[in-house]
């Protein structure tokens, strides 16, 4: 070892003799093809980059615990749930939406809520936003929503007039709309905002007995906003001002924390709610279903690695452990499928050997080879199922919970409608000064749409949902609130 520090060497761990010149026919001669080291150091710099996610591809992590306060053994059996006092280290990633990997932080955009929960049973995902809802409520219509809030394809601009196109032709973006251009689309750090589950699951405890769950992680700092032009100032002066943030807090030891409440619906409500709970544009009234507090999430330590723990992290809404099963909300059913395809796509067959990924409960499958396959594959183990010789069996009490299903395979739309009740409701929550803000986001967001049809077909949805918050949008665009809809 010269001088204490270890030897560099090539990527087969082969000291290197000179990092600092080519090899050279002579000192002037062209450079030689047997330069292994050149060589490799050039082409593993060109592959540095993996695909960026497709949505959310901006990001910070951080890893932390979750620790039960209340025990939830009643509805649920997942033990990351059971006993208080019970302790899962888990991994978060924050993410914006809609900007590139190089993107600023402090744009308007619902904020990413990824928690990883490493359980003794297993990895549990919960995927969620900032926000409790979204805004539209069938996957199959999530590739066109993202196209519009994505470059314009012949200008590479962003194109405010396909984001409210696409929007006022989709009524049911109309709540998460009005949350999005609200104070909450600006948080003034990654610390100060809740997190959401978004979607109704379901949770079945012991018993076999299963209710409707929807997951809120309330900020114990507080939620905390950010004004349009300090949002504005700060993407040009510090694109990373959250990322930075979020990692000197945990770096000086202010660890934020989340307290975890669940709202319960008892299963056979959801055949009489007045909202389709399965319907992830509409919320769960807390009056009806009040906050019931489960534990608290804390994030104590920072990544060593960014690419190897952030940019690598696969999180899926299907990764569920015992006691956590899936409802049939359209858009959750989609994601199920959609994330895992993501990762296999965007990280590798193999993503979950990859250490931010590796459950810390043993995982025996009969999974084989695969790109990238970094752990020893199964050995000399028994590589098929149904065997004779000891593989690992599926355990029958751990099978999803059976329910029942009605009605004909179809294309069907949801039954029920009224996108304007719970937007309105969020608007007159407002007060006058955050209508005002409300109000001036929206005008000068929809100032630049160049088609006036589109902008009246979405002055009709804010009318429907208030009046009053039609016209203040009508009038901020210099437009008369369309006769047809007084
Ligand atoms: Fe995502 N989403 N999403 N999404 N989403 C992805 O996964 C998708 C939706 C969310 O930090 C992708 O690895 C579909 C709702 C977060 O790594 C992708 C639909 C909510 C993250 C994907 C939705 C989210 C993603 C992009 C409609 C909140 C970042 C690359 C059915 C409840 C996770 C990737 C991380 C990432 C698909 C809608 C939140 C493409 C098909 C609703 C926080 O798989």
């Amino acid at each position: 070892m010269s001088n204490g520090n270890k030897h560099l060497t090539t990527g087969n761990g082969a000291p290197v003799g000179d990092n600092q010149n080519s090899m050279t026919a002579g000192s002037r001669g062209p450079t030689l093809i047997q330069d292994v080291h050149l060589l490799e150091k050039l082409a593993h710099f060109n592959r540095e980059r993996v695909p960026e996610r497709v949505v959310h591809a901006k990001g910070a992590g951080a890893h932390g615990y979750f620790e039960v306060s209340n025990d939830m053994s009643q509805y649920t059996k997942a033990k990351l749930f059971n006993g208080v006092g019970k302790r899962t280290p888990m991994f978060i990633r924050f993410s914006t939406v809609a900007g590139e990997l190089g993107s600023a932080d402090t744009v308007r955009d619902p904020r990413g809520f990824a928690v990883k929960f490493y359980t003794e049973e297993g990895n549990y995902d919960l995927v969620g936003n900032n926000t409790p809802i979204f805004f539209i409520r069938d996957a199959i219509k999530f590739p066109d929503f993202i196209h519009t809030q994505k470059r314009d394809p012949k200008t590479h601009l962003k194109n405010p007039t396909a984001v409210w196109d696409f929007w006022s032709l989709s009524p049911e973006s109309l709540h998460q709309v009005t949350y999005l251009m609200g104070d909450r689309g600006l948080p003034a750090t990654l610390r100060h905002m809740n997190g959401y589950g978004s979607h109704t699951f379901k949770w079945v405890n012991e018993d076999g007995e299963a209710v409707w769950v929807k997951y809120h992680f309330m900020a114990e700092q507080g939620v905390k906003n950010m004004s349009p032009d300090v949002a504005g100032k700060l993407a040009g002066d510090n694109p990373d001002y959250h990322t930075e943030d979020l990692f000197n807090a945990i770096e000086n030891g202010d660890f934020p924390a989340w307290k975890l409440h669940v709202q319960i619906m008892p299963f056979e409500d959801a055949n009489t709610y007045r909202f389709d709970p399965f319907d992830v544009t509409k919320v769960w009234s807390h009056k009806d279903y009040p906050l019931i507090e489960v534990g608290r999430m804390v994030l104590d330590r920072n990544p060593e690695n960014y690419f190897a723990e952030v940019e690598q992290a696969t999180f899926s809404p299907g990764t569920m452990v015992p006691g956590v099963e899936a409802s049939p909300d359209k858009m959750l059913q989609g994601r199920i499928f959609a994330y895992a395809d993501a990762h296999r796509y965007r990280v590798g067959t193999n993503h979950n050997l990859l250490p931010i990924n590796r459950p810390k409960a043993e995982v025996n499958n009969y999974q084989r080879d695969g790109s990238m396959r970094s752990d020893q594959n199964g050995g000399g183990s028994a590589y098929y199922e149904p065997n004779s010789f000891g593989g690992p069996k599926e355990a029958p009490e751990y099978k999803q919970t059976a329910f029942q299903v009605t009605g004909v395979a179809e294309q069907a739309a949801y039954d029920q409608d009224d996108h304007y009740t719970q937007a309105g409701d969020l608007y007159r929550l407002m007060t006058e000064e955050e209508r005002s803000r409300l109000v001036a986001t929206i005008v000068g967001a929809m100032k630049p749409v160049e088609r006036e049809d589109i902008k009246l077909r979405q002055i009709q949805h804010f009318y429907k949902a208030d009046p009053e918050y039609g016209e203040r949008i009508a009038k901020g665009l210099n437009l008369a609130i369309p006769q047809e809809v007084k």
